[in-house]
């Protein structure tokens, strides 16, 4: 398939999404959401990927849904939404979440409506300064989509989530690392650095143990302190078989650094 609305690199174990539609503020449409789910599929299937970047082109992340065909004529049926996000955003979500490496979400301008939620679904956030998130759903008359409503209440607690969702107000980058929204936000001319550092980092980095991670991680949050014990159990018990795992552990007892096939 080839690519019109998102740019896809795969090199040194890194694979890069980049949602290219500046001029519309890289705003989702449907055949965005067919070009995401295709290569997504592509950084699954391949075993030399080990982390995924997802960032925008331009000035901004992303606006959310395009609005351009949202217009409801009087008379006319309108789009069905149920449709849209059963077949657009829920794959998108569950893809990223699903993913058996880190997914890094670097968030380089303004993140809006579903396009601030597709952030959050990515494992580690980055934002430059200038960045900042909109939950801008309330002022179309929709609530939070993109898993807004699971990931705001426990990202930042119901208090701030019920703020950030009924206001559609700006969080800037820097409060919403302050809140524990994002991971990290830094001066804009510091973004590319950074997140190249982090992206040679994981992509090095243990792949099988930081795929574990996420998984245990994200499991916990419907799961009792005996669920996650047993998980933590089984987990550690497949990951001792891996060649990670001997490798890290004789590089330890070695003083030196360990090299890491994700294997
Ligand atoms: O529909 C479904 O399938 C259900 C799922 C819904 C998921 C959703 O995401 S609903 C929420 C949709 N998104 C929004 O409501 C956000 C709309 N955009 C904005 O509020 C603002 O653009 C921003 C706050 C994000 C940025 O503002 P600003 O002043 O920096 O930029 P701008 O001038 O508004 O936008 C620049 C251009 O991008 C502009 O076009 P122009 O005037 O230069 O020709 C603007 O119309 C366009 N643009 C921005 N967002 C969208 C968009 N075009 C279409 N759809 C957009 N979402």
């Amino acid at each position: 398939m080839s690519y019109e609305s998102i740019l896809y690199q795969n090199a040194d174990g890194i694979a890069r999404i980049t949602l290219n539609r500046p001029d519309r503020l890289n705003s989702f449409t449907s055949s965005m959401h067919a070009e995401l789910r295709d290569a997504l599929a592509h950084v699954a299937a391949d075993q030399s990927a080990r982390v995924l970047l997802l960032t925008g082109a331009g000035r901004g992340f992303c606006a959310g849904q395009d609005l351009s065909d949202r217009a409801v004529a009087p008379g006319a049926a309108p789009v069905d939404l149920g449709e849209s996000i059963e077949s657009n955003y829920r794959p998108l979500v569950l893809g990223l979440r699903n993913l058996a490496v880190p997914v890094v979400c670097a968030v380089n301008g303004v993140a809006a409506g579903a396009g601030a939620n597709i952030a959050l679904a990515c494992d580690i956030v980055i934002a430059a300064r200038s960045a900042s998130f909109i939950q801008a759903f309330c002022k179309i008359g929709l609530i939070p989509d993109a898993g807004g409503t699971y990931f705001l209440p426990r990202l930042v607690g119901t208090a701030r989530a019920m703020g950030l969702a009924m206001l559609g107000d700006k969080l800037t980058a820097e409060q919403a690392e302050e809140w524990g929204l994002i991971w990290k936000c830094v001066d804009d001319a510091q973004l590319a650095s950074t997140v190249d550092g982090l992206l040679v980092h994981l992509a090095q980095a243990p792949t099988k143990g930081l795929a574990a991670i996420k998984r245990a991680l994200y499991a916990s949050s419907t799961s009792t302190l005996e669920d996650a014990l047993t998980l933590e159990r089984d987990v550690q018990r497949e990951l001792g078989q891996s060649a990670d795992y001997r490798e890290g552990v004789a590089a330890f007892l070695a003083k030196r650094p360990p090299r890491f096939t994700g294997k």
